[in-house]
């Protein structure tokens, strides 16, 4: 029994018990301490802002703003919390490989250092739109095991469905720094304790409300979504009058980790349906290094995530930086949206 005025568990901690329950490997358990560790660094940047030297886009090498393989202009920040990362993570002896929304292609650990046994995949610095106005952005990451025997990891090794994560997580540079971790044994969030420089525990398996009221989506998308998704969404806004017979509220940060951190807290559902004016109409969002994670910590604090359609940990990957519809949060909601698009087809 732990006294009412034990002191808050670390993360640390947190994950040494869980290697005792048999529930990750030393390795595993390292890995995740450097993940954390990163975040650490890429929160002092986040907070440091303006003052930093941090905030507007990066400059390429040839000059004017630099550009990442998705096409998009990258900040500054994008790129520093890129390298803090890779740095992190090259010589702890735990990873194969890491790839990244930022990088085209996957980046073995070099000759160096050991090679360990898992592969990691990250979007450094997501909601990227935010971090000049002060709003929260976020770390998002996976983790998969490399396949046995493939001596240099390429990217085909990556491409494993979500269901074969053994770990996913977040962290949310907000008014407070939290991580948010899932090893397959609930969703857990832990508060950076600036002063002591560590992440305690502050909430035991997270879990999203069966039911909601309330929507996450760009609506100026609207005209270019599919009939279901028109459909559906012309029914929340119907409210109490329409077949939904309740009303529903709207919130959109623009960044998603910090509109999955609010679902996972009081419940909700996010959107980013499918839409015909991005590239393969497949919405914005990335299977690898946002749907996945995103998914797994939904569906381990007890909600669902599917793209319209099917379960999004089910889905195959043919490439890494795959594009998804992406639906999750609140069980029956996301059921509801779901129905929608299955009926339509
Ligand atoms: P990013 O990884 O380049 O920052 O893009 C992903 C972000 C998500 O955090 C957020 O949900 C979405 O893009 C917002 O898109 P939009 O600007 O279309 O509203
Ligand atoms: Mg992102």
């Amino acid at each position: 029994m732990t006294p009412a005025n034990a002191s808050p568990v670390s993360l640390t901690r947190h994950l040494i018990e869980e290697e005792r329950r048999g529930h990750i490997c030393a390795d595993l358990r390292l890995l995740l301490e450097v993940a954390a560790r990163a975040c650490k660094s890429i929160s002092v940047a986040v907070g440091k802002g303006a003052l930093g030297g941090v905030l507007g886009e990066a400059e390429a090498a040839a000059g004017g703003t630099s550009v990442n393989v998705q096409g998009e202009a990258q900040k500054k920040l994008d790129v520093l919390s890129n390298e803090i990362l890779l740095e992190a993570n090259a010589w702890g002896g735990h990873l194969a490989a890491c790839a990244s929304e930022e990088m085209e292609h996957c980046q073995p650990i070099p000759d160096a250092y050991p090679r360990g046994n898992y592969l990691l995949l990250f979007d450094p610095l997501d909601g990227s739109s935010n971090i000049d106005v002060n709003v929260s952005v976020g770390t998002i990451f996976s983790v998969l095991r490399c396949p046995d025997d493939v001596g240099t990891p390429c990217d085909e090794h990556f491409l494993q469905p979500g269901t074969a994560q053994v770990a996913a997580g977040y962290c949310i540079y907000g008014p407070s720094t939290m991580l948010v971790l899932t090893i397959g044994h609930g969703t857990h969030a832990f508060t950076l304790d600036r002063e002591q420089g560590a992440f305690l525990l502050t909430r035991k398996h997270m879990q999203v409300p069966e039911q909601t009221k309330e929507f996450a989506i760009n609506m100026s998308n609207q005209r270019h979504w599919e009939a279901p998704m028109q459909a559906y969404v012309r029914d929340l806004l119907a409210g109490r009058e329409g077949p939904r017979g309740k009303d529903f509220n709207m919130r959109w940060i623009a960044s998603m980790v910090a509109d999955v951190h609010r679902i996972l807290t009081r419940g909700g559902v996010f959107i980013y349906p499918r839409d015909r004016k991005d590239p393969g109409k497949a919405g914005k969002l990335r299977l690898m290094y946002e749907a996945n994670p995103m998914a797994l910590l939904v569906e381990q604090a007890g909600g669902a995530a599917t793209n319209g359609r099917d379960r999004i940990l089910d889905i195959a990957p043919g490439e890494l930086h795959q594009r998804v519809p992406v639906f999750l949060g609140s069980r029956d909601e996301v059921a509801e949206a779901t129905r929608y698009h299955r009926e339509h087809d």
